[in-house]
């Protein structure tokens, strides 16, 4: 018997995008809908490759909901797959936990939730496939909850949904522990999990595999992301194949400056890396962090006049495309050890670093972020956490300024 089944997780609907102080208005409206027309054209191309089921591995939602909109939308895109009579299986994770989500609607007839008080098994005797899970009651599941799921059904294709960190992610808070050993214990054919935010198959006897996120919402979340498709042959997993479906993506740029001595060429070489994004994300509308770092004589130059540069490097990027928000830059550069400055009488530069190491200035510096920082009303902002790039920065313009303003 031959099926292919649609495994998801982490969409993360009603997530808001974050870290984009963005001047567009419009690009912003783009970014912001990524989410549901990624979903949108998962449903589409499920329903094109006539999969036999789908799961949704936890966080479906990104938390609660202010109002029943985010809800309404998931429900009328699961409706799709109902009326082609496609059953839908749901698992609850941290994100959208039975304490986290706590409001509900009906769903369409062939969605059902995993419970989240004990294991749960749903049968499906027309492809003769088991799935087992159970989902999250509360936000910080800390319990195996593998341990708990029943034995396979015997002749049957048996599925394992999860919720999971495994033995532990960088980046992933660590929520119904367990390890590969405790699911490969339980003889399932496949093990469809969610939370990972990034693509992995973590194993192959048998697949063990996190789809990543339907759609990247920061610079942690780089590069292609989607779900997958299971391809299954007589009880076998033939390929797991992905489905990529985000409309908008995020990447980083790392540009070395010493390779330049002109801004003009640095431009172009900026321009020329953002084009080959461009490419990669096929056309999709981009976020991109660019840093720029290394010694070069152009660092006295984007200390002088930072807001200038910044101008000039978003007008490169979107020279390669339209669409490119630039998430964050990062100027990192160094002044290079040249003949001049040693030569100098007065050695500005070298006081004004005696001056940063002093700690009566640090303390003060600090307590002048405080009290900007409780001005603005950003929750999470941490200016403190700046301070040494914040000091460098202040250093490097006033050096730039004293020495005329312009470079070499
Ligand atoms: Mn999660």
């Amino acid at each position: 018997m031959n099926f292919t089944f649609l495994h998801a997780a982490d969409l993360h609907l009603g997530s808001p995008f974050r870290g984009l102080s963005l001047r567009d208005e419009a690009l912003g409206q783009k970014l912001a809908g990524a989410s549901r027309e990624a979903f949108v054209e998962l449903i589409d191309r499920a329903l094109a490759e006539k999969i036999a089921f789908a799961i949704f591995a936890g966080d479906i939602f990104d938390g609660d909901w202010r109002d029943a909109a985010i809800a309404l939308f998931f429900n009328r895109q699961i409706a799709r797959l109902a009326k082609a009579g496609i059953p839908i299986f749901l698992l609850k994770g941290n994100h959208d936990a039975d304490s986290v989500v706590t409001k509900n609607l009906v769903l369409p007839d062939l969605a059902q939730n995993f419970p989240t008080s004990r294991a749960g098994t749903f049968e499906l005797p027309e492809w003769r496939v088991a799935l087992h899970g159970r989902g999250f009651s509360h936000r910080a599941e800390s319990e195996n909850l593998a341990r708990a799921l029943p034995a396979p059904k015997s002749g049957w294709f048996n599925i394992g949904v999860l919720h999971t960190s495994l033995d532990g992610r960088p980046g992933h808070t660590s929520y119904a522990p367990c390890s590969l050993d405790d699911l490969r214990a339980k003889n399932y054919d496949y093990w469809a999990l969610g939370h990972v935010h990034a693509f992995e198959l973590a194993a192959r006897d048998p697949y063990i595999v996190f789809p990543g996120n339907l759609q990247g919402r920061s610079i942690r979340e780089t590069g292609a992301k989607g779900a997958v498709l299971v391809d299954v042959a007589d009880g076998q997993v033939q390929d797991v194949r992905r489905l990529i479906v985000d409309r908008a993506r995020f990447c980083e740029i790392a540009l070395d400056a010493a390779a330049h001595d002109d801004m003009t060429g640095l431009l172009r070489a900026l321009e020329a890396r953002a084009a080959d994004e461009v490419l990669l994300a096929g056309g999709r509308p981009l976020a991109l962090r660019i840093r720029i770092y290394g010694a070069s004589p152009l660092h006295a130059e984007f200390a002088a006049d930072p807001a200038r540069w910044r101008d000039e490097i978003e007008a490169a990027a979107q020279r390669a495309q339209e669409d490119i928000a630039i998430e964050r830059l990062l100027l990192e550069t160094e002044a290079p050890v040249t003949a001049k400055r040693l030569d100098q009488d007065f050695d500005f530069a070298g006081l004004l670093d005696a001056c940063l190491a002093e700690p009566d200035l640090r303390e003060a510096a600090r307590a002048a972020l405080a009290s900007v920082e409780a001005k603005i009303p950003a929750p999470g902002l941490d200016l403190g956490a700046e301070l040494d790039a914040l000091l460098r920065e202040a250093r490097d313009l006033a050096v730039a300024r004293a020495e005329g303003g312009s470079g070499s």
